[in-house]
């Protein structure tokens, strides 16, 4: 079958009452003007848009439940403090984690890296060692890995990719010896959309025990995560992609890997005892969230997750792909625009060049337009090398987003035409 029928094959199987008309009406941002035209949000990838459901749920913590968690013996305290415990569930089953504690609050996918890093890192490699990511990493799962190996005088060892933006699997393969004690590689490819296929990743490495983080920020907006079924030892996601709040995000650890790890910060809540000649530390999950946490972005984000749920990731997935699809076939018709990153399995993310046109340009354009954008390197400098360009224009699609969106897109890069011509 083509891919195009796969996608039609694919449609007819998402569900009926997927409403995309209904779902835009619980994001209130969406039916804002910008510069008096409706705005199309295409900057997904870099945040999403909160629903009503996680705004209230702000609003309402805020309003009637804030006390801080795990230490009052107050009503609000423990009204808190159950909500706190409730969203650490909420992402547990959503993730399919065995447990709980293995669901460890931090700021975002940035400092679950940084924690991995400087944790695990520090204590379990040493001079020599290799740690092995890919090409088409985010800074954040690039920077904390050299700061480990400039510490330690680990070597930082990259897989690389093929013109189409796919991991070249034959040559990651090469690259897992017996000097590899990490591997962190992405999900899904921020700047291209590449889907990676993790699962086989982690097989790979674990026939030589080595663990694996996935770096799975733009993997759980748009597809189902199972944990449990991927194998990786360490998980990481921010909340504010996933329709959630900013400064709140998960790590994932394996609990026997998280039991032998060093707490990352020291402080209040994660100890069980304090004295000045030693200090005993707090189970798990408390022993990694030191300080009073970002207690109403974790009830946030334990919205989002359940707004999410309602809808579906399947049904998310068909949708987006099919929006992918067509995004895909009429931007591939404008003369000139080359689209960076064409994986066999892709997210809804889509960069695009033009020879002579900066993409700063095509995203000021198109902003003026009502079409919200990103250009630049997004954060991933490397990739940009490795394609041989200083930046790409990206439109990064949820299940929000229309075809009548993309058909302003493309209108939008006419007229960016029109200006370079
Ligand atoms: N990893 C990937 C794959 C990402 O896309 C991002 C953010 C991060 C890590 C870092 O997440 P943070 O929430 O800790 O900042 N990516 C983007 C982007 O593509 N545009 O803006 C942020």
């Amino acid at each position: 079958m083509t891919k195009r029928g796969a996608v039609l094959e694919n449609r007819k199987k998402l569900d009926a009452s997927f409403q995309v008309e209904r779902y835009r009406r619980d994001f209130p941002i969406l039916s804002q003007k910008v510069y008096g035209k409706p705005l199309a949000y295409l900057d997904n990838a870099a945040t999403t848009q909160k629903p009503k459901s996680v705004i209230d749920m702000l609003n309402r913590y805020y309003s009637f439940e804030n006390a801080n968690i795990h230490r009052g013996i107050h009503y609000l305290s423990q009204q808190a403090t159950d909500a706190y415990d409730e969203a650490r569930q909420t992402i547990q089953k959503f993730l399919n984690a065995r447990e709980a504690r293995e669901i460890i609050f931090v700021r975002g996918t940035t400092e679950g890296i940084n924690l991995v890093a400087q944790s695990y890192g520090h204590t379990f490699l040493k001079s020599g060692d290799e740690i092995l990511i890919t090409a088409m990493e985010h800074h954040s799962n690039i920077v904390p890995w050299q700061i480990l190996s400039d510490q330690i005088g680990a070597k930082l060892r990259v897989a690389p990719i093929n013109d189409n933006g796919e991991l070249i699997l034959e040559e990651f393969e090469k690259l897992v010896n017996e000097r590899t004690k990490f591997v962190a590689v992405t999900h899904i490819s921020n700047a291209l959309g590449t889907m990676n296929p993790v699962k086989r990743l982690v097989q790979m490495a674990h026939q030589l025990n080595i663990p694996v983080l996935v770096d799975g920020a733009q993997a759980v907006p748009h597809t189902v995560v199972d944990i449990q079924d991927l194998g990786c030892d360490f998980f990481v996601f921010s909340g504010h992609k996933i329709f959630g709040p900013t400064g709140i995000g998960i790590l994932y650890g394996k609990a026997e890997l998280l039991e032998k790890m060093p707490p990352y910060q020291g402080g209040g809540d994660m100890i069980s005892s304090v004295r000045f000649e030693k200090t005993t530390y707090n189970k798990l999950p408390f022993k990694f969230e030191a300080g009073t946490p970002h207690i109403a972005g974790v009830i946030g984000l334990g919205a989002a997750i359940e707004y999410v749920n309602q809808i579906g990731l399947k049904n998310i997935f068909e949708y987006e792909q099919e929006l992918l699809h067509y995004a895909t076939s009429v931007l591939m018709k404008i003369p000139g625009l080359r689209i960076m990153g064409q994986a066999r399995e892709k997210a809804s993310i889509i960069s695009f060049v033009f020879d002579d046109i900066h993409a700063h340009d095509i995203g000021t354009i198109l902003d003026q337009q009502g079409v919200a954008i990103r250009a630049g390197h997004h954060c991933a400098m490397p990739l940009m090398e490795r394609l041989g360009v200083p930046a790409t224009a990206r439109a990064s699609f949820a299940f929000y987003n229309t075809k009548e969106e993309v058909d302003r897109l493309v209108q939008a890069i006419h007229a960016v035409l029109e200006v370079f011509g």
